[in-house]
């Protein structure tokens, strides 16, 4: 089979030996019924990591956001997000379509940041019974669109402060808070005190198969679990891939440097071929979002395809490259060298 190097997502890297064996070797139930030791133990673990009282192992990061916000919200609520943010651009309009609610969009900084006087004029007065009632605010940390961006964590507790004051709730994506921790050294639990539910990936850089963590008060799990079954998310003997979702926890977190260093890598180069645009500030963790100054989006996926390359898109007119463990700082040199031959043709 052809080699691809593929940068289209860290979504794409597959279950390692190890992992694959520790998938093998895990015991098994009937987890409809909480009989799964291992998925059991996965949120056991995972709760304690994120310093919340429970957890639950979802499919899909999209499956986590929207059980979370389902469970926050009651229709004809509101949730306060930024205009990029995933639960907005990429969930299929899933808080209309599955729990009748409406988002409030804030046009963050370049990092997709926004801050608590952004928020304050947006919260609805809960006299206004002709208005929607604001109940969220969601952060995306790191930020996917705007280049896996750190959410600074002073912000982050300025808006939690403005959320008590309004008595809202804190909702975080943090499909990737692994990489934010392992760039910024504060803890995943530090970062998930600020929010009341948190979702977060285990088959993106951590390199699992499959599966999404949400972790919250045991109250919260306890609808949550509801929620899951009545989407069609109960799964039975899940331990088979809960194992690989721990294996993830407990042995691929601190290796995510190594993307991140890749990514600056490729940034760099990308910096030095002339027909490229690309803001260099933007790339803290392992995404790298940049533009042509002489080729469509779609022209140059077609001739990086046939280069043996793989990127995705972002923003209208962005590409986007994700760093990842199944790519090599090798890949990435090559990578580089494919894109300046592409646009030098
Ligand atoms: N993002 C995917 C695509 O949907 C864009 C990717 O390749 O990056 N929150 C954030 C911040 C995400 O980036 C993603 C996946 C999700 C949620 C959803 O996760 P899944 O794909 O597991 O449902």
């Amino acid at each position: 089979m052809k080699k691809f190097i593929d940068l289209r997502s860290d979504t794409v890297t597959k279950p390692s030996e190890a992992m694959r064996k520790a998938m093998y070797d895990a015991e098994v139930g009937d987890d409809v019924y909480k009989e799964d030791p291992t998925a059991n133990e996965l949120e056991r673990y995972a709760a304690e990591l994120l310093g919340k009282e429970a957890a639950l192992f979802v499919p899909s990061g999209v499956m986590g956001n929207q059980i979370c916000l389902n469970v926050l919200t009651q229709p004809g609520d509101e949730v306060i997000c930024e205009k990029d943010a995933h639960i907005f651009q990429y969930e299929s309009g899933s808080p209309a379509a599955l729990s009748g609610i409406q988002l409030s969009l804030i046009e963050g900084n370049k990092k997709g940041i926004f801050t608590a006087e952004q928020v304050e004029p947006l919260i609805r007065p809960t006299s206004a019974y002709y208005m929607a009632r604001t109940k969220v605010i969601e952060i995306e940390n790191t930020h996917n669109r705007a280049g896996g961006t750190i959410n600074p964590i002073e912000n982050i507790k300025s808006i939690s402060e403005l959320a008590k004051k309004y008595n809202l709730y804190m909702h975080l994506d943090g499909a990737r808070i692994w990489n934010a921790s392992v760039e910024t050294g504060i803890s995943p639990a530090e970062y998930s005190s600020y929010f009341d539910t948190v979702s977060c990936c285990l088959s993106k850089g951590l390199g699992a198969p499959i599966g999404s963590i949400i972790a919250g008060s045991k109250e919260f799990i306890k609808e949550a679990f509801r929620v899951r079954k009545a989407w069609g998310g109960g799964m039975r003997q899940v331990g088979i891939i809960a194992a690989a979702g721990l294996y993830a926890l407990k042995n691929n977190i601190q290796r995510l440097k190594e993307d991140h260093q890749k990514a600056k890598q490729l940034a760099y180069n990308l910096s030095q071929i002339k027909n490229v645009n690309i803001d260099l500030e933007l790339v803290e963790t392992n995404i790298v979002i940049f533009s042509l100054k002489n080729m469509s989006v779609d022209n140059f996926l077609l001739k990086a395809k046939e280069h043996s390359l793989l990127l995705g898109t972002g923003k209208v007119g962005m590409l986007r490259a994700v760093t990842h463990m199944d790519v090599t700082m090798e890949d990435i040199e090559q990578a580089s060298k494919i894109i300046e031959r592409i646009l030098n043709e």
